[in-house]
């Protein structure tokens, strides 16, 4: 296998983090998206969402997307367990990866990249550009704020994100709270379960990755 990565972007940190949860190790390419390396003809015959992260099986098969990945990586390596172990688990742990993904990551890229003067005409991620809308910045803002608060009543109630214990959705949700930070959030001042939460996962040697 081969694993395609940008060490400074949010994504595939989820993969390499949930790699590091299980200590697998794959040959690793960097991908410089600073130097919009990703909309190289090379790298669109691998992926042609021109997007990060990438695994690409010994059958040449490429998956593009951090769900697909781990899906697919857990299968291979099922200890520790990170994505739920029965039904209810499973589903669980999926169904806060994905409010996590739409309502907070999607939101701060949202934010981030309708703002900041490194992502013009680059919106959004993928082979066409798309101007920024400054009203989307300030939108993606207050969705990500709503999001936050939710995460943070639930880590009022549980203490992990999906499980009583670490799984898939604290990696998503640990490295959206920190993706927050991008667009000055004060995540842990101004979310007190959050910031507890974060003091947990953040020991983890896998918060490195
Ligand atoms: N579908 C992907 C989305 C990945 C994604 O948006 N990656 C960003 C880096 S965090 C990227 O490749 N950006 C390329 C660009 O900005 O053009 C996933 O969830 O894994």
């Amino acid at each position: 296998m081969k694993f395609y990565d940008c060490k400074t972007a949010p994504s595939p940190r989820r993969v390499r983090m949930f790699m590091a949860e299980k200590g697998i190790e794959i040959p690793t390419i960097q991908v410089d998206l600073g130097q919009q390396e990703q909309l190289t003809e090379s790298f669109r015959k691998i992926n042609p969402r021109c997007t990060v992260p990438v695994l690409e099986l010994d059958d040449g098969t490429c998956l593009s997307d951090t769900l697909a990945i781990c899906h697919y990586l857990e299968s291979q390596f099922p200890a520790p367990n990170l994505m739920g172990l029965d039904g209810r688990e499973q589903a669980l742990v999926l169904n806060w990866h994905e409010q996590t993904n739409s309502e907070g990551f999607m939101a701060a890229a949202e934010a981030l990249r309708n703002f900041a003067r490194g992502f013009q005409d680059r919106a959004l991620t993928g082979p066409e550009n798309f101007e920024q809308v400054p009203a989307l910045a300030e939108r993606g803002r207050r969705r990500l704020e709503a999001f936050l608060g939710i995460l943070d009543s639930r880590l009022g109630q549980s203490p992990f994100v999906a499980l009583e214990r670490f799984t898939m959705a604290d990696i998503g949700a640990f490295i959206c709270s920190e993706f927050a930070g991008w667009i000055k959030l004060p995540v842990l001042e101004r979310w007190p379960n959050i910031r507890r939460w974060h003091g947990k996962v953040s020991v983890r040697p896998s918060a490195s990755a």
